[in-house]
């Protein structure tokens, strides 16, 4: 493979198991432990998606696996992909460690997050550009691939297989209205002057476009537990806001993800839908990206342009 061009594929990761969900909290909180009350908390919302499996694992291999066929399609031979994940094992430092030991001195990193925060993405690429100087593989990373087509058009998709799906359950006379949302990050990252927020409001002005949806707006979900004030609105604060406005109908579009996983099947699942519920609010949710062929592609043609940056 040395002559390959290592692609580092970073993605949030998952416990391995339920036994593992204390050490994976504790990575997230950087090495702080959780109370037991906090543990408790996040175990219980493992177990209520799908009996404590972590879909996040399948669903970041399976993407991993149909990057390295698409490149292999595009660019054959040219390519070989690497895992890193963020808070779990292979860390990311491990992926770039792997690539060193099969003889790779070029990469290209890419996550599977397609808005650029300091806090999320760039926090990946700092880790990856440490190990990889240290190891001296020169590197090129894709920072974001938000308003990519081929991702658009795979959104677009979504949204207008949910907006139909809605119709049929018997509200198509009230009207829906489309919530795009995105993991909530501290407020702090205003001050920054991030990229994140605007970002994300040009994909979601981008799809409901494309897909003709006119009544829309955005929505923060999964805010940390944390003191710090983070970004809202909170889609549970939005949905009471909606209801107030006599809206019946609600299409969640959670495009800052990619997966299906924890923050979507048990935040938006489990949580949103039983207060939509409660609120008189039919919800749905757009399929999640997983391995779509397009969304395969947006990645590959998003690692192949980088490519040209490590000569
Ligand atoms: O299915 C799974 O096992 C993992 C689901 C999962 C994804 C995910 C994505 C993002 N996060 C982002 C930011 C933060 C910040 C904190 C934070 C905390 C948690 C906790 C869990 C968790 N996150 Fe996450 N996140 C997922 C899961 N996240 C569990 C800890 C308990 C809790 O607070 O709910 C706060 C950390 C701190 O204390 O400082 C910040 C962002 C994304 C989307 C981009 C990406 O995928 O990287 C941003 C999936």
């Amino acid at each position: 493979q040395e002559n390959k061009i290592g692609v580092l594929v970073m993605s949030y990761g998952t416990p391995e198991s339920m036994d593992d969900v204390e050490a994976y909290y504790t990575h997230i909180r950087r090495g702080h432990p959780p109370t037991a009350e906090q543990l408790a908390e996040l175990t219980e919302r493992y177990e209520a998606i799908v009996g404590g499996v972590f879909p996040l694992r399948e669903n970041t291999n399976g993407q991993v696996a149909g990057l390295q066929d698409k490149l292999e399609t595009l660019a054959p031979g040219q390519y070989a992909c690497f895992q890193g994940l963020k808070h779990a094992r292979p860390y990311i430092e491990d992926g770039v460690e792997e690539m060193a030991k099969a003889g790779i001195r070029r990469a290209v990193g890419i996550v599977l997050a397609p808005h650029y925060s300091v806090m999320s993405v760039g926090s990946y690429m700092k880790r990856a550009k440490e190990k990889a100087a240290e190891l001296g593989i020169e590197m090129a990373f894709v920072e974001q691939y938000h308003l990519h087509p081929k991702l658009i058009v795979a959104l677009k998709e979504r949204v207008q297989d949910g907006l139909a799906s809605i119709a049929k359950a018997a509200h198509a006379d009230t009207g829906v209205k489309v919530l795009f949302s995105a993991h909530s990050l501290p407020e702090k990252i205003r001050e920054m002057g991030d990229p994140y927020e605007k970002q994300l409001l040009e994909t979601s002005e981008a799809v409901a476009n494309a897909a003709g949806a006119e009544d829309w707006q955005f929505t923060w979900q999964s805010a940390g537990r944390t003191r710090e004030p983070w970004l809202g609105p909170d889609i549970l604060d939005t949905l009471a806001e909606l209801s107030e406005k006599g809206v019946k109908a609600v299409l969640v579009a959670p495009v800052g993800f990619v997966s299906d996983h924890l923050e979507v099947l048990y935040d938006l699942d489990i949580e949103a839908k039983a207060e939509a519920a409660k609120l008189g609010i039919h919800l749905e949710r757009i399929a999640m990206l997983n391995r779509d062929p397009l969304y395969m592609e947006t990645l590959a043609e998003s690692v192949i342009a980088k490519t040209a940056q490590i000569g």
